[in-house]
């Protein structure tokens, strides 16, 4: 009985141990948005994404999309209405001259593929 009972709390702590440290990992995730990337220039790699998704740009400034996956795909403004098709290979550009954020994303996979550009005013 007693070897029982000391048996059963050694075998629970090892696994109380790892579900602590699981629900810790899968708090700090949750709680760090993903800062967005200062650059004008973003990736369209395999498969179906944008990278990085969200930047960061002084107004004035043009970004510019490259399509390096197998399949087209484009750019949507969401506020602009302008969509730009990028066969694979291609490139489009768009030039941010008011500061704001503009969420994009794809019209083609608009569930798998989006983003956002903040538009930083500032002295150029
Ligand atoms: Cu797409």
């Amino acid at each position: 009985m007693l070897l029982l009972r000391a048996s059963a709390g050694y075998s629970l702590r090892p696994a109380l141990a790892i579900l602590c440290a699981v629900l810790f990992a899968a708090a700090c995730e949750a709680a760090a948005p993903t800062a967005p990337v200062a650059t004008n220039q973003v990736d369209l790699p395999r498969s179906y994404k944008f990278a990085p998704e969200d930047i960061t740009v002084p107004v004035g400034t043009t970004v510019t999309w490259t399509n390096n996956d197998n399949f087209t795909h484009s750019v949507r403004l969401q506020d602009g209405g302008e969509t730009q098709f990028m066969k694979p290979g291609e490139s489009v550009t768009h030039a941010f001259t008011t500061p704001g954020v503009y969420q994009y994303d794809c019209s083609l996979h608009p569930k798998d593929m989006q983003g956002s550009v903040q538009v930083d005013a500032g002295s150029q």
